[in-house]
C-alpha cells in the first residue's frame, strides 16, 4: 500500500496547521500521541506518532474537512468556522476542544451600523455570511475574498467584512470596529462517520482520551 492509500488500520489525524496545531500538541501529548519528528523540521506530510497506531498529517485549516469527510483521515482538528462554511455530511463533531478560540464578527467603520442599506459584504465565509443575512430577511451581495479582508471596507470594495476577530487589533490598527457576533469560535474535533463504526474501539478511545483532558484538572 501507498503512503498516500486510506487509513485501513491505526488511527489518521488532519490537524489544522498554523495557531490550531500549537495549540492541539499539547493536548495530544496529553493522549500519548507525539509526533516523531517535529512539524517544522519535516517535510515529510504524513507524521509517525510515538504511538504506532497514530499518524498526524497536518493541512491547511480549510482542507480539514474534506480529509475527514471522505475518510483520508479518520478524525480531524479544525476551527468551528472552518465547519460551519463546509458543505459535507459525513463529519461528526463529538468535542469542543476549547482551544484557538475567536469571534466570528461582522466589522466595518466606526459609525457604520450592522443594519445599513445598500450593503457589499467581503468575507471568505461566504456560505455562513449569507446564512446570517438570510436569518435575519436581508439582503446583502457576498463578495468573495481569500485573506486581509480588513482591506476591503478600506479600499471601497466592501461596507462590511465579515472575519475572525481576537483581541481586536487588526479591526483597531485599520480604523474598523466589531459590529456584530455571528459566533463564538473555538477548535472543534469531528471525526468520520464510518471510521467510528469500522474502528470503534480505536477512534472512541481517542476521543474519549481527548474528553477527559479537555475537561480535566
Ligand atoms: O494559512 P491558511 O490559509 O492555511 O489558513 P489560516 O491563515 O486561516 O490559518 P491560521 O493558522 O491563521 O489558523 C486559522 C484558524 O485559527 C481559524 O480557522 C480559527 O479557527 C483559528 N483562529 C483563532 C484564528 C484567530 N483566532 C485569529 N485571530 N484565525 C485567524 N485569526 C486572525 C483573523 O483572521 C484576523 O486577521 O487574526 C486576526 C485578528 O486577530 P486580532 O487579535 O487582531 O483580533
Ligand atoms: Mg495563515
Amino acid at each position: 500500500m501507498s503512503a498516500s492509500a486510506p487509513p485501513s488500520e491505526g488511527l489518521r489525524v488532519a490537524v489544522s496547521k498554523g495557531r490550531i496545531l500549537q495549540e492541539a500538541l499539547p493536548l495530544l501529548a496529553r493522549a500519548g500521541i507525539v509526533p516523531s519528528v517535529g512539524p517544522d523540521e519535516s517535510r515529510k506530510l504524513i507524521l509517525p506518532t510515538s504511538r504506532a497506531d497514530v499518524s498526524i498529517v497536518v493541512v491547511r485549516a480549510a482542507d480539514v474537512p474534506t480529509y475527514v469527510d471522505y475518510g483520508a483521515a479518520d478524525a480531524g482538528i479544525t476551527g468551528k468556522d472552518v465547519l460551519m462554511e463546509y458543505q459535507g455530511d459525513g463529519l461528526y463533531e463529538p468535542l469542543d476542544l476549547g482551544i484557538a478560540r475567536c469571534r466570528l464578527m461582522l466589522a466595518g467603520h466606526a459609525g457604520a451600523t450592522a443594519t445599513q442599506g445598500g450593503r457589499r459584504v467581503a468575507t471568505k465565509y461566504v456560505h455562513t455570511t449569507r446564512r446570517f443575512y438570510a436569518e435575519r430577511g436581508e439582503q446583502v451581495e457576498v463578495i468573495r475574498l481569500y485573506g486581509s479582508m480588513e482591506l476591503a471596507p478600506l479600499v471601497g470594495l466592501a461596507d462590511f467584512i465579515v472575519d475572525l476577530v481576537d483581541t481586536g487589533n487588526t479591526l483597531r490598527a485599520n480604523g474598523l470596529v466589531p459590529l456584530e457576533k455571528i459566533a463564538d469560535i473555538s477548535s472543534r474535533l469531528v471525526v468520520n462517520k464510518a471510521a467510528l463504526k469500522l474502528k470503534h474501539g480505536l477512534v472512541r478511545g481517542f476521543v474519549d482520551d481527548l474528553r477527559r483532558i479537555v475537561a480535566g484538572p
